[in-house]
């Protein structure tokens, strides 16, 4: 029965408003959109202005509090809170158990682990009275820490109040605060195309977003937080072990890693381990080693600690993401496109479980921000997917002798001038063709598997034709010959005979490949296939306005400028009439017809990391099926495919409502249709 007393509706609000953000932010299971929040967050809003007295602190909408603080207060914590000691190696580990089992007594048998990944965050204590967030801290010392309640509530998974029943009196809870990976690349994107603070790494940006005396700032910073243990607790008795302990944090509304398991021995440990090494780049957040835990609390007491960790616990290591190195030389590399951009040549360094030489610097934007200079000591790190980068210099470890940095001022490859687009950090080189390094790259992407997917052209090859003059365009590869090629160094009968083959093949080909192989900026291989759906033939496609580029999925104007360019140039219309001439040609497209195949009419976004596939494949499939695939997530999306690691793009079809589904429901979906990966 709808009620008009505002406590109570007030009291519904706020209910509903808290499950959503639970469902969202803890069990990452979205239930409505986020029009829907904002609007009961909106009536939230008024009915709390209407009636000032009802507001209360735990109410969804007082996560960011008014002033910013002058100071950060001290916290003395009522139990201390432990740091780990470390292991890291598969021996350590076994030395670890032998140590419990001996101080055990030796009748214990194989001991029972709770296996956690260690986050690379910020260890912070929150502190519940009745059900009520009281208080936040850091671990500080250990003994004393800041109080950052301000920062805290406004951090999404940790919940204002308790859920659920049986809660106790005081609960004090543990965890790490962290920045998942793609908020962090994210926000460090917002800060160069705003002049800013470029944070090292997830956990330096988790650090200084907590650190803040105006919360508002904490609350525009990605952060999240799950939790690993209990300090104080009174008017509640802890269950036996300590994974029961998690499940009641997790009934309780807070956020628990999903990965903790449980292994018996220490064999089962290191399997464990093993396992997530291999999955540790998937994950959406940094990790750093892996946290075990004797999972009986009787026996954590037995054992009880030593100086500041305890005895029944212990972190073994994963290679470290982070090295120092040096820094060689810089050389500048220039691209298809002839972008021009600046390369570390480093002293080898093992970081992230491969050895590193080289790290892209991006642009002279990136290079001014490091203030690096040529003898430099610099941090590389890589984590996950992402490419190596130089995050930082160790400044006082500059030598004497150190070199700037000087960019070029004329292409390093052909002399031709260079010139930077007012809003770009690019340089480019404008030689274009005449540039033989865009030469050499537009014909290796030509060459490529994915467009015309020509054997035998690799690099080195492809280096080699360029340097002594027998191809200088992708249209000059058809005019071959094998007297010529026999000619060159490393090329033998059958090697000349394959290449030729190959070219030959490659004549027989598709509109969308050979769109994608021309190699025009912006246009990859799903707007490719876009394109050739729309405009079926070259000619029509080659006459199009802006407006009608504009009205095909996923150009936007700057590609359809782009496309708009490459059009009305006479040399690439030059080269593409050669191509022809040389044979290059594909069957008619076939459009289905409207309503012909099962997605005709959908639009959808591949996101993140697939396991079965690449996503260039998924997105293949999905266009196979009739879909249009877009690079971007917008109102027009029907759906997304989101893999592990997947970042603005699912947060912005969690905003705008598309349904989102995950790899193995896509999987589904294609079986459903007959295509099997
Ligand atoms: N997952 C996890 N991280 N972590 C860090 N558990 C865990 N436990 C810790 C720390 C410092 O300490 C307790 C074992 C005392």
């Amino acid at each position: 029965m709808p009620t008009s007393d505002p406590l109570q509706v007030l009291e519904s609000l706020r209910e509903q408003l808290d499950t959503w953000s639970h469902q969202y932010y803890v069990l990452d299971q979205p239930s409505v959109p986020d029009s829907e929040y904002d609007r009961c967050m909106a009536e939230l809003l008024a009915l709390e202005a209407a009636h000032p007295e009802l507001i209360r602190a735990d109410s969804p909408s007082q996560r960011v509090g008014g002033r910013p603080l002058d100071q950060f207060s001290q916290v003395v914590h009522d139990v201390p809170m432990l740091s780990l000691d470390n292991a890291f190696s598969a021996e350590d580990m076994v030395n670890f158990n032998k140590r419990i089992l001996d101080r055990l007594g030796g009748e214990e048998g194989d001991l029972e682990f709770s296996c956690e990944p260690k986050l690379d965050g910020i260890a912070v204590s929150l502190l519940y009275r009745e059900g009520q967030l009281e208080r936040g801290a850091t671990r500080g010392d250990g003994t004393t820490g800041e109080d950052i309640t301000h920062n805290v509530r406004t951090i999404r998974s940790i919940p204002l109040r308790l859920r659920g029943t049986d809660i106790p009196e005081v609960l004090e809870v543990r965890g790490e605060v962290y920045m998942p990976r793609t908020g962090f690349e994210d926000l460090n994107q917002w800060a160069r195309d705003h002049g800013e603070k470029v944070f090292v790494n997830p956990r330096n940006a988790a650090a200084g977003s907590l650190r803040q005396l105006d919360a508002r700032i904490t609350a525009s910073r990605p952060l999240e937080m799950c939790c690993y243990g209990v300090g104080l607790v009174r008017g509640y008795l802890l269950p036996a072990r300590h994974t029961e302990i998690l499940q009641r944090l997790h009934d309780w509304g807070l956020r628990v890693n999903e990965e903790v398991d449980l292994a018996v021995g220490v064999k089962a440990c290191a399997t464990y381990y093993d396992a997530m090494a291999q999955r540790r780049d998937e994950l959406p957040y940094d990790i750093d080693g892996i946290v075990y835990k004797i999972n009986n609390l009787a026996l954590q007491e037995r054992l009880g600690f030593v100086a500041r960790a305890p005895r029944w616990a212990i972190a073994r290591k994963f290679p470290a993401q982070e090295e120092l190195t040096r820094l060689l030389d810089v050389e500048f590399q220039v691209g298809r496109t002839g972008a021009i951009t600046p390369v570390a040549r480093l002293a080898p360094v093992f970081v992230g479980g491969v050895t590193i030489s080289n790290a892209s610097l991006h642009n002279s934007d990136e290079v001014d921000r490091l203030g690096a200079m040529i003898g430099d000591t610099v941090i590389v790190r890589r984590a996950g997917d992402v490419i190596p980068q130089v995050v930082s210099v160790v400044r006082d470890r500059r030598p004497r002798n150190a070199a700037a940095i000087v960019f070029p001022t004329a292409c390093p490859v052909c002399g031709s001038t260079i010139e930077r687009a007012e809003g770009e950090a690019v340089w480019r080189c404008m030689g274009g063709l005449v540039c033989a390094a865009q030469q050499k790259a537009a014909i290796r992407h030509y060459a490529s598997r994915r467009a015309l997917d020509i054997n035998g052209l690799g690099e080195k090859r492809v280096d080699q034709l360029v340097d002594e003059g027998l191809v200088e365009n992708v249209a000059s590869l058809y005019a071959l010959e094998k007297d010529r090629l026999l000619g060159l160094e490393r090329m033998g009968e059958k090697s000349a005979d394959k290449l030729l083959h190959a070219l030959q093949q490659s004549k027989h080909t598709s509109l969308a490949r050979f769109l994608f192989a021309l190699g025009i900026r912006e246009v990859g291989e799903a707007t490719a296939a876009n394109l050739a759906n729309h405009f079926q033939t070259w000619e029509a496609l080659a006459t199009a306005s802006e407006e009608q580029l504009l009205a095909v999925a996923d150009v936007g104007p700057v590609v359809a400028d782009h496309l708009r360019q490459f059009f009305d140039s006479k040399s690439s219309l030059q080269v593409v009439g050669d191509l022809f001439a040389a044979g290059v040609s594909w069957p008619d497209v076939q459009r289905p017809a409207q309503q012909a195949l099962p997605l005709s009419g959908e639009t959808w976004v591949v996101t993140g990391k697939l396991r079965a596939m690449q996503r260039s494949a998924a997105q293949a499939q999905l266009q196979a099926l009739g879909a249009k695939v877009a690079g971007s997530v917008s109102a027009k999306t029907s759906r997304v495919v989101a893999g592990p690691g997947a970042g603005s793009k699912l947060s912005k079809a969690k905003a705008l409502g598309v349904e989102v589904i995950d790899e193995a429901a896509f999987l589904n979906l294609l079986a459903r249709y007959g295509v099997e990966v």
